[in-house]
């Protein structure tokens, strides 16, 4: 049978500078759901990449004295690094300056403007200039920007602009026959209350005030507008093209899943739709606007001080600590928060405690008691039963929170398991048993059980904590990555490892330091 497609994608990175922590955590969250899809079987095709394009990034190149193409050159390779450092498994790393997308882009536009879409005119309103977005009087929060909260200037330009009026009825249509399009759906009322019941205004598509940018082909002088080149990224790069596109675009769209932060949820809902329909393609199939990371409560940014990096995270902590702390720490809907404390105590409890202890108890009774071989001596006892039950819903279970993108409700679920386990232990004690006579058989059982449920629960955080799951595999000395528990298995030859060291807060916090005024 052939397999279902699923296409994820990312928002693409600002090479404006560095990404810091809340960035990276996009794109781990991606990772375990395109992993996750994997495992069950489906086709995925997972994008990301970067935006390169706009008068910031302009600005920051002439600060450092380089063209704007050598300075996108290095961040972008910088955001690759660390997308690599976090163990992500992109199928692609798209950029806005690859010739083949500024190409596709400068038709994109043209076929718009042929349409109708597109007409040229005057633009005079609030600009600012690091969102490089105008704003009208009414959208402004305290005569600022609503996005950064930073000073708006008055600009005036020749420009062209796209009919958004054209498909406002259309969009809350789509809305409303679509629940699952915009998630979660508190978005939903936000964009509908605040942007489209106030009717939407024309949007400016172009720029005459710089030049880095992809150039309208037919006006040379202007420069399409920063969001129409990103966000047809998710259509150049699979060969889209108006004049025929490939057949990998045929295959992958639409996409099922376009992830993105919860401030850049109303170009996705509101632009892109009407962009798509322009060029008469169908919407992606959701629209997940991701809640932030915070640290210490605070939004990060660079300005502030306080901003942290994947890379050094990974450096202090290792990456599946610092993988499971973000995917856990923001479960759903609300903002998560980050400091060097809460990372180490999560670590110390979930990861080295719960998981890293449960499976070096257990691999280590079983090289005591039996040499290293187990196998399933089926002498039950009503105390194996609810775990039991527990391992073999799980699959579900998973799924359950998953098909939701609840992430950190599918971690904690494994956990729930892990922890089970661990009570599990305590409740049958091997070690008594081990002293007791006529109850070999029972303690070969209960270490079945439990080799097991450590062999499925490895299976199921394959998708979040790769690394962690594989090492764990390798341990237990087995290949098999069926979902369930199995009767009939052997373990064999298995080797304890640390799989987290616990960590001594103190020493730590010394070590990190006064570094970003974090604690
Ligand atoms: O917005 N926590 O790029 P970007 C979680 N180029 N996510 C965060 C975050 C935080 N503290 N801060 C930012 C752009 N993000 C555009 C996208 S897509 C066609 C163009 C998220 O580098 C943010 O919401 O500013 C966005 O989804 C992603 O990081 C990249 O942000």
């Amino acid at each position: 049978m052939e397999k279902k497609k699923y296409y994820i994608s990312t928002a693409i990175a600002y090479t404006s500078g560095k990404p810091h922590i809340g960035n990276t955590y996009e794109i781990v969250l991606a990772d375990a759901i395109a992993r996750y899809k994997r495992q069950k079987g489906f086709d995925v095709y997972f994008q990301t990449g970067t935006d390169e394009h706009g008068e910031k990034i302009e600005l920051k190149a002439k600060e450092k004295g380089v063209s704007p193409q050598e300075f996108v050159d290095e961040v972008a390779g910088e955001i690759k690094r660390i997308w690599d450092v976090m163990n992500t498994s992109y199928d692609r790393f798209v950029r806005t300056t690859d010739k083949n997308h500024e190409r596709v882009v400068q038709k994109i536009f043209k076929k718009m403007y042929d349409k109708g879409d597109i007409y040229k005119g005057e633009y005079e309103g609030l600009y600012c200039t690091p969102c490089e977005s105008f704003w009208t009087e009414s959208q402004l929060v305290d005569g600022k920007c609503p996005d950064c909260g930073r000073e708006v200037e008055n600009k005036k330009e020749e420009a062209y602009f796209f009919k958004l009026s054209n498909y406002q009825d259309r969009l809350v249509e789509y809305y409303n026959s679509h629940p699952d399009f915009i998630k979660p759906d508190s978005r939903k009322n936000e964009m509908i209350n605040n942007f489209i019941k106030p009717g939407l205004q024309d949007l400016c598509v172009s720029r005459t005030s710089f030049s880095w940018g992809v150039p309208v082909d037919f006006d040379k002088k202007h420069v399409v507008y920063v969001w129409l080149d990103a966000l047809t990224n998710y259509i150049t790069n699979i060969g889209y093209d108006p004049d025929g596109s490939s057949d990998e675009f045929k295959k992958l769209w639409p996409a099922d899943l376009h992830l993105i932060g919860k401030d850049i949820i109303r170009f996705h809902t509101i632009y892109w739709p009407c962009f798509l329909w322009s060029l008469g393609l169908e919407l992606p199939k959701k629209i997940f606007g991701h809640p932030w990371l915070l640290t210490n409560n605070d939004k990060i940014g660079k300005s502030r001080g306080n901003a942290i990096y994947a890379d050094d995270l990974v450096d202090l902590f290792g990456v599946d600590a610092v993988r499971y702390y973000v995917l856990h720490e923001i479960p759903y809907a609300n903002d998560g928060n980050l400091t060097y404390e809460l990372l180490i105590e999560r670590t110390n409890t979930d990861l080295a405690n719960t998981l890293g202890n449960l499976v070096n108890r257990t691999i280590s009774m079983a090289n005591k008691y039996f040499d290293g071989i187990v196998s399933n001596k089926n002498v039950k006892e009503e105390v194996d039963d609810e775990l039991i039950s527990m391992v073999n819903v799980l699959d579900t279970k998973v799924e359950e929170k998953m098909d939701k993108l609840e992430i950190g409700f599918a971690l904690d679920e494994i956990f729930e398991v892990l922890r089970r386990s661990n009570k599990y232990i305590d409740e049958t004690t091997p070690w008594q048993l081990a002293k007791e006579d006529g109850k070999k058989d029972r303690l070969e059982t209960v270490l079945y059980n439990l080799l097991e449920v450590i062999r499925v629960c490895a299976v199921a955080l394959k998708p979040f904590l790769t690394n962690t799951s594989e090492n764990i595999l390798k341990q237990l000395n087995t290949t098999n990555e069926d979902y369930q528990f199995l009767d009939c298995l052997t373990y064999e030859n298995m080797k304890p490892e640390v799989l987290f060291a616990r960590i001594d807060k103190e020493k730590k916090l010394k070590e990190i330091g006064e570094v970003n005024n974090l604690n």
